[in-house]
C-alpha cells in the first residue's frame, strides 16, 4: 500500500493542490477515487460517517491520520518534508492569509462558477454566474498585482501558498469561458514556473475520473 492515500477526482482544483504537492515532493502517494459525478459520493452517509464528516474531497490518509481541508493537508505535507514550507512565523501567517483569500475569494468562487457553467446539470443561473465573475475578476487582479513584483506568493520560491493559489489555474480555459493566463500579464509566468517544476503534471493526468464518463 502507498505510504499516503489521497481520496480526489479529476475536476476537482481542491484536491489538486494536495495531488500536486505530493507528486512534486515525489511522495509514494496513490489517488483513491471519489465518484462525485455519477454517484455523488461525498454527499452519502457513508462517506460522512467513514471519511470525511464535511462531506468533500480532498482527503488525505497517512498511517492513522485522516486529514480534510486543502490548506490543512499542505501545511502538514510542508511540515513532514521540509519542502514548500514558510520560513518563520511571519512567513506561516501570510502563507496562511493566502490560503484562506484562496478558499474563500479565488478558487472558493472559480470551483463553483466552472462547476456551474460547464459541469453541472443543468447548468447554473446567469445572474449567479455573473456574480461569481465579478468576484473572480477582482481576485485574480489581487494576485496579479501581487505577482508583478516577485516570481511567488512569499517571495523569491515557491511554497504552499502558491500550491493552493493554482487549483482551478491549470484547468482548460473553455471550461470557464475566458482565459486565466491570456487576460493576467503576472498569472501566465507564474504558472508556467510552477509548471517547470520536477513533478509538476495536469489536474486531469494526475488525478482519476476524467473524462466524465458519458460526456
Ligand atoms: N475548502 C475546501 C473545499 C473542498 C471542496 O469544496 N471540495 C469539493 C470538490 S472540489 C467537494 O468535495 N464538494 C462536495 C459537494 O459539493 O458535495 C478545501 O480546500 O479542501
Amino acid at each position: 500500500m502507498a505510504e499516503y492515500q489521497l481520496y480526489c477526482f479529476a475536476q476537482s482544483g481542491n484536491a489538486y493542490r494536495v495531488a500536486l504537492m505530493l507528486n512534486l515532493l515525489g511522495a509514494d502517494w496513490k489517488p483513491v477515487f471519489v465518484d462525485f459525478f455519477g454517484k455523488g459520493v461525498p454527499r452519502t452517509p457513508e462517506y460522512r460517517e467513514n471519511v470525511n464528516e464535511m462531506g468533500e474531497v480532498p482527503v488525505l490518509v497517512h498511517g492513522g491520520r485522516k486529514l480534510s481541508q486543502s490548506g490543512v493537508c499542505l501545511t502538514y505535507l510542508a511540515n513532514r518534508s521540509g519542502q514548500f514550507r514558510p520560513d518563520g512565523e511571519d512567513e506561516e501567517l501570510e502563507a496562511l492569509r493566502w490560503i484562506i483569500f484562496d478558499n474563500q475569494k479565488l478558487n472558493g468562487y472559480l470551483g463553483p462558477y466552472r462547476f456551474l457553467r460547464t459541469l453541472a446539470r443543468p447548468p447554473g443561473d446567469p445572474t449567479v454566474l455573473s456574480f461569481l465573475k465579478g468576484r473572480i475578476d477582482n481576485a485574480l487582479g489581487i494576485v496579479d498585482k501581487r505577482l508583478a513584483s516577485r516570481p511567488y506568493i512569499l517571495g523569491e520560491r515557491p511554497t504552499i501558498a502558491d500550491l493552493s493559489l493554482v487549483a482551478y489555474l491549470y484547468y482548460p480555459a473553455d471550461e470557464f469561458g475566458f482565459d486565466i493566463a491570456a487576460e493576467h500579464k503576472n498569472i501566465a509566468p507564474w504558472l508556467e514556473r510552477i509548471k517547470a517544476l520536477p513533478g509538476w503534471q495536469h489536474p486531469y493526468d494526475l488525478m482519476p475520473g476524467h473524462p466524465i464518463p458519458g460526456r
